[in-house]
């Protein structure tokens, strides 16, 4: 038995964004079934869920009795299960949890700080002076990936849990016109969303939203 807490209710701007859609992607990229255990605010403060995840939030990876947080961590425990996602050669594994920590670590955080400003200080006047600043850094990391990209369908020689975590990262751009100017970039993320497992996860991931998109529609 395996469960995956997901949460009830996001804003449409995260939905497809929820750090529990990489973790669905990851399972069916390795054939793994799952339910999910939908969390309400309530849920996530109760003491038996914040005993699972200190901080509240989503994902929890329930397996067996055994209990994983951090979306990072949770993918890599499904990725050592399954060669679609994780190489048997040692070296080339390790290559490929280097590249998910480098989207974690090293792309996430120049991502966040645009998303950041966008979605939730869109008015603010200190945003606008940070915008300025907290783009070029962005436009520039994502230069630096770009060229490591340039004439390669993926960041190693095949598709690994390192493609998974990146492009869920990339994936947060995707309202505003960022990739356009990278097409190395436009193009990856495109392979990776072509992807049947990629498909699958994003259809149940957005099927918990399809009520609230609904209401939402008709206000
Ligand atoms: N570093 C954590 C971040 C998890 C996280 O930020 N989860 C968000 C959804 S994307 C959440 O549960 N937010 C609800 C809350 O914080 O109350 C991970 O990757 O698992």
């Amino acid at each position: 038995m395996r469960t995956l807490s997901v949460l009830k209710w996001v804003p449409p701007f995260a939905r497809g964004s929820v750090k529990e859609f990489r973790v669905r992607w990851a399972l069916e990229e390795a054939g793994l079934p799952y339910e999910e255990r939908v969390l309400t605010p309530a849920d996530q403060d109760a003491a038996d869920y914040r005993a699972l995840q200190p901080f509240g939030q989503v994902p929890v990876l329930e397996e067996d009795g055994f209990e994983l947080f951090e979306s990072g961590a949770i993918v890599l425990r499904i990725a050592e299960k399954s060669e679609v996602l994780l190489p048997r050669d040692e070296r080339t594994r390790a290559k490929a949890i280097q590249w998910m920590f480098a989207a974690q670590t090293s792309v996430q955080p120049s991502i966040d700080q645009v998303t950041a400003l966008d979605f939730f200080y869109p008015e603010e006047e200190w945003a606008k002076l940070r915008r300025p600043g907290a783009e070029d850094f962005l436009k520039r990391r994502l230069g630096q990936l770009a060229g490591r990209l340039e004439g390669r369908e993926w960041l190693e020689d095949r598709f690994t849990a390192g493609d998974l975590m990146m492009a869920t990262v990339l994936r947060d751009l995707r309202h505003r016109d960022f990739l356009s100017g990278f097409p190395a970039l436009a193009g990856y993320v495109k392979r990776c969303e072509a992807r049947p497992a990629f498909q699958r996860a994003l259809a149940d991931h957005m099927a918990l939203y399809a009520e609230a998109a609904k209401a939402e529609a008709a206000e």
